[in-house]
């Protein structure tokens, strides 16, 4: 149900005072070239937050000159592993110091659960800074076994300028996870933060200076992605560009890359992930995590469990399970530490999902709870269930990034792993079950980037993340995405008999 009632925390958090508006560049806040801005919103009241300076392409350009410029000539590609490290440690010492404020920063502009940014989002942004920070120092080539009388090695170098671009459901998560590696990698970057979600990203970049990331080694530039985001991913002096977003951007971002300068290009975007449950598993356990995999950050997650396949034999038991804690599941501010979902993002996400919702009904699947927004001021949308979900209709197809479960029912391991693989993602998947056989047969039969056993969202700094089929290709992440930032040089010479 509703929650209105509003105890804590302070009013200083929940109203906190915006002071980075500007685009983050060579080291200053400046105002954009145009000098136009835009609103960011907070979804919880549909008001605006502040305004925020709109980058452009001549924006992106200055901040691309200041990244190559520090990338050619400044120190941080050229420093010790070490030194680079240690910056970077005191990059996550700062966030964790400004943990409240930050965590504000983003329940405000995302709806997201402040409780949660505190414990959870925050930290672990600043743990992954500090995984690859530890990397930072151990980055290095081999010794190649030659077939002749040569002597041959690898070097390992930073790819050059890079750009992210990021979108806004897990705005402090996303921005760290795309700069740290390409940090540690002794790479210089420009974000492009998601026009929604501006804020946090632009406070990181004044912690970064204040951690002494030297000028031009990490600009922001806060706009929209026809503009600013078209800029980076058709910009000659980019080498490599990591997005996180839509596949329908995704590819124009492909396109832009191929069609300017051929840069390097790692996609991640979103999935349709399907949580299989069988017959043998402890069933209020099962239904626990199939409601979180759905609900958590109001199904604004891309590895959402928004397609869950409940065997025969417990499928009424499951069901009914879901639809009690679906109703009980407490939507409202997303202050209240006892809220467990926020508005949606903004008024176009939150159309979008009751649109497919509209959908779900009209192609004939059964509505068992929700289904409606919550009514009044904000983007609030009630957790909602579809039963009796066929893989070919829409809301079993598309990503509908809300509350919005799609449930079904198999009899056969075998049309489990059939039916879980009939989409044209592949991010991510969840398996339930006390039988290894089962686990480890289906676990390598769905194609899929990630699969959780007897878990889900059980993320680590130390687990590369990414997908299969149109869920993109390249992985953030572990050690392999400190490959995305990094070039493989080889160098050979002869062993003994040198021409001169
Ligand atoms: O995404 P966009 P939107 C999915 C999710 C959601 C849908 C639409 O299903 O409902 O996408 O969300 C920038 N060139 N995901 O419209 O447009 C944009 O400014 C370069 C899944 O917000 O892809 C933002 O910074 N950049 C997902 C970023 O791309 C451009 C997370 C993402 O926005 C651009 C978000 C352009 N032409 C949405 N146009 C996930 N993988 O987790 C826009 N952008």
């Amino acid at each position: 149900g509703h929650c209105d009632t509003d105890d804590s925390p302070a009013s200083f958090v929940k109203n906190p005072t915006i002071k980075f508006t500007k685009l983050f560049i060579n080291g200053e806040f400046i105002d954009s070239i145009s000098g136009k801005t835009f609103e960011t919103i907070d979804p919880r009241t549909m008001e605006t937050i502040a305004r925020i300076a709109e980058g452009d392409k001549e924006d992106v350009d200055l901040a691309v000159k200041a990244a190559l410029q520090a990338f050619d000539h400044g120190p941080w590609p050229r420093l010790p592993g070490s030194e680079r490290a240690r910056i970077m440690m005191k990059f996550a010492d700062l966030i964790d110091e400004n943990v409240e404020e930050l965590a504000s920063l983003d329940t405000i502009d995302a709806g997201k659960l402040f409780t949660m940014g505190k414990a959870v989002d925050i930290p672990h942004a600043s743990s992954t800074l500090r995984y690859y920070a530890g990397a930072a120092d151990k980055i290095h080539g081999e010794v190649l076994k030659m077939s002749r009388e040569f002597h041959g090695y690898t070097l390992l170098e930073p790819i050059g300028v890079v750009g992210h671009i990021i979108p806004w459901n897990f705005p402090t998560t996303m921005f760290l996870l795309k700069i740290s590696p390409a940090l540690a990698a002794g790479c210089t970057m420009v974000v492009k933060p998601a026009e929604q979600t501006p804020l946090s990203a632009l406070y990181y970049a004044h912690l970064a200076k204040l951690a002494g990331i030297p000028d031009g080694v990490l600009n922001v530039v806060t706009g929209f992605g026809p503009t600013a985001g078209a800029a980076i991913s058709s910009h000659m002096d980019i080498d490599a560009v990591s997005f996180t977003g839509s596949p329908e951007i995704g590819r124009k971002v492909m396109q832009a890359a191929a069609a300017s300068n051929l840069k390097v290009v790692s996609l991640e975007l979103g999935g349709k992930s399907p949580l299989i449950i069988f017959d043998d598993v402890d069933v209020d356990m099962a239904a626990e995590l199939a409601i979180f995999g759905i609900l958590h950050n109001k199904g604004e997650i891309c590895v959402a469990s928004s397609r869950v396949y409940v065997q025969e034999g417990i499928y009424d038991e499951l069901v009914k399970k879901l639809v009690e804690k679906a109703k009980a599941w407490v939507v409202g501010d997303p202050f209240d530490p006892k809220v467990q979902q926020g508005p949606q993002v903004d008024k176009k996400q939150f159309e979008k999902i009751l649109s497919y919702i509209e959908h779900g009904k009209r192609e004939g699947a059964t509505l068992l709870t929700g289904g409606k927004p919550l009514g009044g001021k904000g983007y609030y949308i009630e957790p909602t269930i579809f039963s009796e979900v066929k893989e070919e209709m829409l809301i079993a197809k598309d990503e509908i990034f809300g509350p919005v479960m799609a449930l079904a029912k198999f009899k056969t391991m075998e049309e489990a792993i059939e039916r879980a693989n009939s989409t044209r993602y592949g991010l991510a998947a969840g398996i339930l079950t006390k039988d290894i056989n089962v686990a480890n047969t289906v676990s390598r039969s769905i194609r899929a980037g990630t699969i959780w056993i007897n878990c889900y969202f059980a993320f680590d700094n130390d687990c590369p993340f990414g997908g299969y089929k149109m869920s993109g290709f390249g992985r953030d992440l572990g050690l392999e995405a400190l490959h995305k930032y990094l070039q493989v040089k080889s160098v050979v010479t002869p062993l003994y008999n040198t021409p001169w």
